[in-house]
């Protein structure tokens, strides 16, 4: 009898076992499928958008989806130069702003970030001017793999402002700063500690983003930026994503802004100058590639005012020249546009004054910066 109860009570506990440990398994491989769901369709059903009132909102995919759709032929101007013609069908960003009751003339500039590392700021100047479409077919195919969920689509605009594989939009108010200081590329950079940077093939000396903003810039938690390149290319960047990044300093392409963490399209090559707030970085040697060369007694090299004239360094009454080894002169407004930077017989970037006594010379122009 005894043992009946027994093998009765042990079936019955191996039953409640067995159940048991089917019930955590099927619990498991439920969840990590929910799991493994949301991770993929995080990036791919929704869009999420910051700075507006209500702060921010994510919205569904499908329920944008619900708004007008456009259908636009649109030019943009590729990586090369070339005019490329698109349809595109999507959304408009305007009747999406407009539903939560602001615009896109309303922002200094708007920043679109792409789940691949890619974002990319759109300046006032283009948002005043131009019909953004927030893309789901492109000439009437599906996106591309790459491109899922929304690609950003400008008419008449460089191709740099197409993001792919859309994920978050921020709305910026920040208004761009006066310039008062600026730091000569050069020289400042030649102070800051230099990293091996393998860029390509080769292996060159780079300076780390971060340095030079903790080093120099006198508004350091301002966030943005601006670039300008030798060929005329300008462009907006936020200041996390400079300072993971670095100024590389030799080799090709020089200043070029590049980090190991983003796409190469966001690489800048061959930069005159850089703002971020109220300071500037400009560099001496593209200066020399742009700007006409000038004469002042034996010297060439450029002008002080071409360099003024491009940044649009406030006017003030005085402007303090500091050296590297810390030698300081004051120049009156009157006597700035005399200015040549050069470089002397010891390879040092030089700043003379035209007609001004001998200790106006500075040796290894460090900054300049307007004073009252
Ligand atoms: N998500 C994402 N979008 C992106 C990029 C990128 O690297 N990632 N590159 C941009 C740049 S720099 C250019 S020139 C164009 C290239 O577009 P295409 O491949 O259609 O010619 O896409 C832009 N959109
Ligand atoms: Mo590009």
């Amino acid at each position: 009898m005894r043992n009946k109860y027994e093998r009765l009570w042990i079936l019955l506990i191996v039953l409640l076992l067995v159940v048991m440990s089917a019930a955590c398994s099927q619990e498991t491989t439920e969840s990590s499928k929910e799991n493994m769901e949301q991770t993929a369709d995080n990036a791919m059903d929704h869009i999420s958008i910051v700075g507006l009132e209500s702060g921010k909102e994510i919205i569904p995919i499908e329920k944008m989806k619900e708004t007008k759709v456009v259908t636009k032929e649109m030019e943009s101007i590729t990586s090369s130069g070339e005019i490329k013609k698109n349809r595109v069908k999507g959304i408009s960003l305007e009747d999406i702003l407009q539903s939560y009751g602001t615009s896109q003339k309303n922002y200094s500039g708007i920043r679109f970030i792409a789940g691949d590392g890619y974002s990319i700021v759109v300046p006032k100047e283009v948002l005043e001017i131009r019909d953004i479409v927030l893309a789901y077919e492109i000439d009437d195919q599906p996106l591309d793999q790459q491109s899922l969920p929304l690609r950003v689509t400008i008419p008449n605009e460089r191709a740099m402002y197409w993001v792919r594989n859309l994920t978050k939009i921020e709305l910026l108010k920040e208004e761009m700063m006066t310039i008062n200081k600026l730091f000569f590329l050069e020289t400042a950079t030649n102070l800051l500690k230099h990293e091996d940077y393998t860029y390509y093939e080769s292996t060159d000396k780079a300076i780390k983003g971060m340095d030079i903003i903790q080093n120099c810039s006198k508004d350091k938690t301002y966030e943005g930026m601006f670039f300008k390149s030798v060929d005329g290319l300008e462009k907006k960047e936020n200041i996390e994503v400079f300072q993971t990044g670095y100024i590389k300093v030799t080799g090709k392409d020089i200043p070029l802004f590049l980090s190991p963490e983003l796409p190469k399209g966001m690489h800048i090559k061959d930069i005159l100058w850089f703002s971020h707030g109220s300071t500037a970085y400009f560099s001496i040697e593209s200066g020399g590639e742009v700007f006409e060369k000038r004469r002042v007694d034996e010297e060439e090299g450029i002008a002080l005012k071409d360099i003024i004239k491009e940044t649009e360094i406030q006017k003030r009454d005085k402007y303090l020249c500091k050296g590297v080894d810390g030698y300081e002169l004051e120049i009156s407004a009157d006597d700035i546009d005399k200015g040549l930077i050069y470089i002397n017989d010891k390879e040092e970037y030089t700043l003379i004054f035209e007609g001004l006594s001998k200790n106006t010379k500075v040796k290894q122009i460090l900054s300049i910066e307007s004073i009252k």
